[in-house]
């Protein structure tokens, strides 16, 4: 768990990097200060499980096990990335890791988790489907007509709310009236649990419940996940309009890695040597990821025409 953290931070870190350097087109939502979630949640899912993922979805498919070498290319627009070069940071699939996809709409992937938990649940399997989603989401028709979908079939699908406090530069304050996202799955009697985004033993707990649930035949469940964005809403926000220098430091202060680290070395589970070791590897499975996407070729032109729907 703790290398798939600093798999998805180094991650976003490099590409924020080689973005501002001007290496990769399209835009890139950085899930930096969000990495509890998407590993505390995956950590439970096996290859045959699937998610759902958002416009910040680097760290879903990182944590559902993305290469880190076809990430980067899809990033470079280069043949050899997820979707051959043809979708870039927020489309990134891959059906034989269950990944269904990130997802440039917002709330888009909920219906699409609610429809493949049915087939799972019509097919008998023990196979679970998770979605992951913004606060801001929690807004859109798509995720209120798929959780009350969810509810009624009783489908194997668990929601899993990155409650980030902000949708683009609207504070949750002015986008809605509840004080807890989770009081939403009230309205469809989803069992509903809050965790602690920024600590992953909390998230893995309380999703380890709501997913033993829906593998076991007992329905869906929504879970909330308190967390924050470290950077703006995109990497070309600077975040400093509409939040304060104060406010992003106090959840800096709880930054998921170093608590993380913290617990590991307090509690004798690892040392700080073999965590700087760990570190050390993925900063060379990095290079060699970007060495990758540098050298692959952009996909031939009269290839525009394949693999894209109208
Ligand atoms: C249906 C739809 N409406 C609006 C947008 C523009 N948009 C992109 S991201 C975003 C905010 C989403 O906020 P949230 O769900 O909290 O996710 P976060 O960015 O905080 O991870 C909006 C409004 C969109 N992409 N799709
Ligand atoms: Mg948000």
């Amino acid at each position: 768990m703790y290398r798939q953290m600093a798999r998805i931070r180094m991650f976003e870190e490099r590409a924020a990097e080689l973005y501002r350097a001007g290496e990769l087109p399209g835009f890139l939502h950085s899930s930096v200060g969000q990495e509890a979630v998407a590993v505390g949640v995956c950590a439970h899912l096996t290859p045959g499980d699937v998610i759902t993922s958002t416009h910040r979805g680097h760290g879903h498919v990182i944590a559902k096990g993305a290469r880190l070498d076809r990430m980067m290319a899809e990033l470079y627009a280069r043949e050899t990335g997820y979707c051959r070069g043809k979708g870039g940071s927020m489309h990134i699939a891959d059906l034989d890791l269950g990944i269904l996809g990130a997802n440039g709409i917002v709330g888009g992937g909920i219906p699409i988790a609610v429809g493949a938990a049915l087939a799972l649940r019509l097919r008998g399997e023990r196979r679970v489907a998770v979605s992951f989603f913004g606060d801001g989401a929690t807004n859109t028709g798509a995720f209120h007509e798929g959780l009350n979908l969810a509810a009624a079939w009783e489908v194997p699908c668990v929601f899993v709310c990155e409650n980030n406090e902000y949708a683009e530069s609207t504070s949750r304050r002015v986008h809605q009236r509840v004080k807890d996202v989770v009081t939403r799955a009230v309205a469809y009697d989803l069992p509903g649990t809050i965790a602690d985004g920024m600590d992953v033993f909390s998230v893995y707990a309380v999703v380890g419940e709501a997913i033993a649930r829906a593998r076991q035949g007992r329905g869906p469940s929504f879970v909330e996940a308190k967390t924050y964005r470290f950077s703006g809403h995109h990497l070309g926000d600077p975040g400093t309009a509409y939040r304060s220098k104060e406010e992003v430091e106090v959840h800096r202060r709880r930054d998921p890695i170093k608590l993380f680290r913290e617990k590991l070395v307090r509690e004798g589970l690892a040392s700080s040597a073999e965590l700087e070791a760990i570190d050390g590897e993925v900063a060379a499975e990095l290079e060699q990821a970007v060495r990758f996407a540098r050298e692959s070729p952009l996909p031939k032109p009269e290839t525009a025409l394949e693999d894209i729907y109208s």
